[in-house]
């Protein structure tokens, strides 16, 4: 179930999700390229309005293309698409820092974990959050505990290591937003072990827009853990 692959012979993936991110997304890359130089960054785009693409070019990151829109439709195509040891998935809206991607790294690369969570609700994080985003959360959290049994404090994490047996076994179906929540399910009752280490996560930078949309994001997050409830474990 899980793998162990040697520390200096893994080939590490860092998959950046970006749409009109023109504002953060090169200090992005660069954060990576500084925390883990041997690491392939790829940016992963949807047709942005912006100059995204040539801002992530220009600082070292493969760039792809993925016509679907929304975050789980590019989730979906990452796993498809990049063959690496491990991998780091990361906004590209430089609200997770790029310091910690070791820490995260680390338990997979000794073999003592199969997937990491940057948890932004650990007891010892301290994140800028909203009112609303923080108690969404911690519902989500609440109600993955009630009908999974798992027990993290961030289910809905942007920043996540994981294995290559994950990649080529989890399947995601979700195109939006509810892809974290389907990847830490799906990876918890198949078995994997998920670990968190705390991480602190920053607001977006003045002019930077989120493209969550709480209530209708929310409610499909919802939508999606009552059908992985309804269908079970055998998937
Ligand atoms: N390629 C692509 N990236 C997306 C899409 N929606 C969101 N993202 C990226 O996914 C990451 C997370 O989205 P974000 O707006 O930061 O959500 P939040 O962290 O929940 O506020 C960011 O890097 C976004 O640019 C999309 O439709 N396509
Ligand atoms: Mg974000």
């Amino acid at each position: 179930m899980s793998t162990n692959p040697s520390a200096g012979a893994s080939r590490i993936a860092v998959l950046i999700p970006c749409l009109n991110e023109e504002s953060t997304v090169a200090a992005v890359v660069a954060g990576f390229h500084a925390s883990l130089p041997s690491a392939e960054i790829y940016v992963f785009d949807n047709n942005s309005s912006d100059g995204t693409v040539a801002k992530a070019r220009t600082a070292g990151a493969r760039v792809a293309q993925e016509p679907r829109r929304g975050k789980g439709h590019v989730v979906q195509s990452m796993f498809r698409t990049v063959d690496a040891d491990v991998y780091l998935l990361v906004d590209g809206d430089c609200t997770y820092p790029a310091e910690a991607a070791p820490t995260l790294l680390e338990p997979i690369l000794q073999g003592r974990a199969d997937m990491v969570i940057g948890s932004r609700l650990h007891p010892s994080s301290v994140s800028e959050f909203d009112t609303l985003n923080r108690w969404g959360n911690r519902f989500f959290v609440w109600l993955s505990r009630l009908w999974f049994g798992i027990r993290l404090n961030d289910v809905l994490s942007g920043y996540r290591a994981f294995t290559r047996d994950i990649v080529s076994s989890v399947t995601i179906t979700s195109g939006g937003f509810q892809v974290e929540t389907e990847l830490t399910i799906r990876t918890a009752r198949r078995g994997y072990r998920v670990i968190e280490v705390p991480v602190c996560q920053r607001a977006r930078p003045h002019g930077s827009r989120s493209k969550l949309r709480p209530f209708r994001d929310g409610l499909a997050i919802l939508g999606l853990m009552w059908a992985l409830y309804r269908q079970g474990r055998d998937d």
